[in-house]
Parts: C-alpha cells; structure tokens; sequence
C-alpha cells in the first residue's frame, strides 16, 4: 500500500457532491447528453445560474457529522461547465451570477473544517469545439449530422484539459484527491495523455491520489491497469454503485484500495422527482460491507440549483451521523 493513501485507507466514508449547471434543468447531470442539447440551447443554464444559497461550510458540516472524512466536489462535470475560474474559458461560475470562485470556496470550507479536499474533474467535455461530437458514444451531438464531417483538433482539446488541471493542482493549495471521469471504448489511457497529465499533477501535488479512471473503464471502473500497467495507474479503483463481492484486487491478487461511490437517490446531480431514497440504515449497511471487503465508500448529494443539499439527503445523512456516533471507537 502506497504511503499517499494511508489516510484514505483510514478514512472510509466520504461525499461526493455533483453540482453544476445541470441542477437548474433537475433531472441529473446527464441532462445536456440525453436531451441531445446543443451547446446554445444549454447556455440558457449559464445565464441564469444564480445559487444564492451556496455556503459550502453547510455542506461540509454536514459531511463532518455524518462521520465523512473527505469531501469531493465536481469542479468540471461533462457538460464542461466550471466551477472554478479557469483562465482557460469563458464558461466559468466566475461570469454567471454567483460572480465568484465556487471551488475556493469549497476548498477552503473543507479545510476550515478539518477534512480532507477532493476534486472531480471530468476528461469528457461537451462544451469544447474540439472534443470529438458525431458518432461519439455519449456526446450530445453523436446523432447530429451536421457534425459528421467537422475537422476537430483533438490536441487542442487535450492541452486545454491539460492546461485546466494544470489550474487546479496549482492554485487551490494542497489537494488530498483527484477524481478523473472517465475512459470509455477507445477514449483510454494514452488518447488523453495520460502518462503526462499524471506526471505534471504528481510535480505539484506529490501526494495528491487519483482515480483509475484515466485508463479502461471496464469491469465497472473495478480493476486498475490490466492492460497498461503505465504509470498513471490509479492510487485507488472507483467501483460504481455497485460493491465487487470481494473486494478489489490487483493482478498479483493482492488487496488494493477502492471507493464504492454511490447515489442516495438514482442521480448524481439533483433531480427534483427522484424521491427514490435508500434507507439510512441500508447506507450503513452498504457503508460497513464495503468497510468488509477493504474499501470505502463516497457517498453523493446533488445540491438543488440554489446550493441547497435537497432535505431528503440531509435527513439522511444526520440519522446515518447519529448510528456513526453511536458506533464509534472510544
Ligand atoms: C460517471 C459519470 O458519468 C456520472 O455522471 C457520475 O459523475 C459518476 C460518478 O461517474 O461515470
């Protein structure tokens, strides 16, 4: 076990929090690529994003008394949208309403708070003119015609992608994770220079750990570099929603580290008619069966297109608190 992720080992339970333009429209993130959405008719979002309740502090007292060790925000989902005021584009919370850096203000309600900080950062980008559109698998313009023959510049995309971790590896002060998303068919590895992008974050944040999914995403995002044992294999796998029965292993069988990450409802982002909540008590459950098998688990809230965690969530999360406290180490 690497030495970077003995904290992770040891802190178990976290938050993900997948918040975005994509809350206004509250049918979940995947909003812009199932309603094939162009980039002008997404922009409605853009303007009127004005979350006059964002106080990232709640979030993460939230997360501290539900027991949660770590906390990761999506900084950029696929709709390419950013939370952070790259220099890099336009397309930043910095020119909506909230007019500020959304991201350092959540990195440093984290720290204010003691946990550890982690950023998502999405590698597919619906937004930039150069990332791959027509027959692509999930894009919003993969049926659309008109973008059959355009030329695109695949390595501008990538230096810009490149360019915007660059940012945020160096301007947020020291980051405990990163969360790649996500490989898929060809698009693995090498095709998003990997190797050079995991070298550049490592030259800044030497103890940074990332996700394994800048590499195949098959198998459920479960197992790291099979194919290419290359260096920007994961600190850590990212199985999703569903647990590995026994763990996850690496090639030589040996117990590697994994994070079960995990819906409450059936959306990342905030979906205003998905009351499918699980129980507390079968989060608890899922909680100490991934805890069993070596791994944690990061648990998602999709804040509402104001800032707010949806009540169902923070009904949630303070009864599964309440069980954490009980249960503690003393
Ligand atoms: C997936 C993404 O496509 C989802 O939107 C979400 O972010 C989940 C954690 O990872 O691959």
């Amino acid at each position: 076990i690497k030495e970077r992720t003995k904290w992770f080992m040891d802190a178990r339970f976290g938050m993900f929090i997948h918040w975005g333009l994509y809350s206004i429209p509250a049918c979940g993130e995947w909003v812009m690529s199932q309603k094939e959405m162009t980039v002008e008719e997404y922009r409605g979002y853009f303007d009127k994003f004005d979350p006059v309740d964002y106080n990232p502090k709640k979030w993460v007292r939230l997360a501290k008394n539900a027991g949660m060790k770590y906390v990761v925000l999506t900084a950029k989902h696929h709709d390419g949208f950013c939370l952070f005021d790259s220099k890099l584009t336009d397309y930043k919370a910095t020119n909506t309403k909230a007019g500020r850096d959304l991201v350092r203000e959540f990195v440093d309600a984290c720290r204010e708070e003691g946990l550890k900080v982690g950023l998502y950062f999405s590698i597919i980008d619906w937004h930039h003119p150069d990332f791959p559109k027509y027959g692509d698998k999930q894009h919003p313009m993969r049926n659309n015609k008109a973008y059959k023959d355009e030329k695109i510049d695949f390595d501008r995309y990538l230096d810009y992608m490149h360019g915007q971790v660059r940012e945020l590896v160096t301007n947020y002060g020291r980051l405990d994770l990163l969360w790649f998303d996500f490989s898929y068919d060809g698009m693995t590895g090498e095709k998003w220079r990997a190797s050079d992008l995991i070298r550049m974050v490592r030259t800044f944040q030497p103890d940074v750990i990332i996700d394994n999914r800048l590499e195949g995403a098959g198998d459920n995002h479960g197992s790291i570099a099979k194919e290419h044992p290359l260096i920007y294999s994961g600190d850590f796998a990212s199985p999703e929603q569903i647990i590995p029965p026994e763990g996850v292993c690496d090639e030589k069988g040996e117990p590697i580290p994994w994070e079960l990450c995990a819906t409450m409802n059936n959306h990342w982002g905030y979906c205003n008619f998905d009351h499918q909540y699980k129980s507390p008590q079968m989060l608890v459950r899922k909680l100490v069966e991934c805890v069993s098998k070596g791994g944690n688990m990061i648990l998602n809230v999709g804040p509402d297109a104001k800032g707010n965690i949806p009540m169902e969530s923070v009904d949630i999360l303070e009864k599964v608190g309440k069980w954490m406290q009980k249960n503690k180490e003393s």
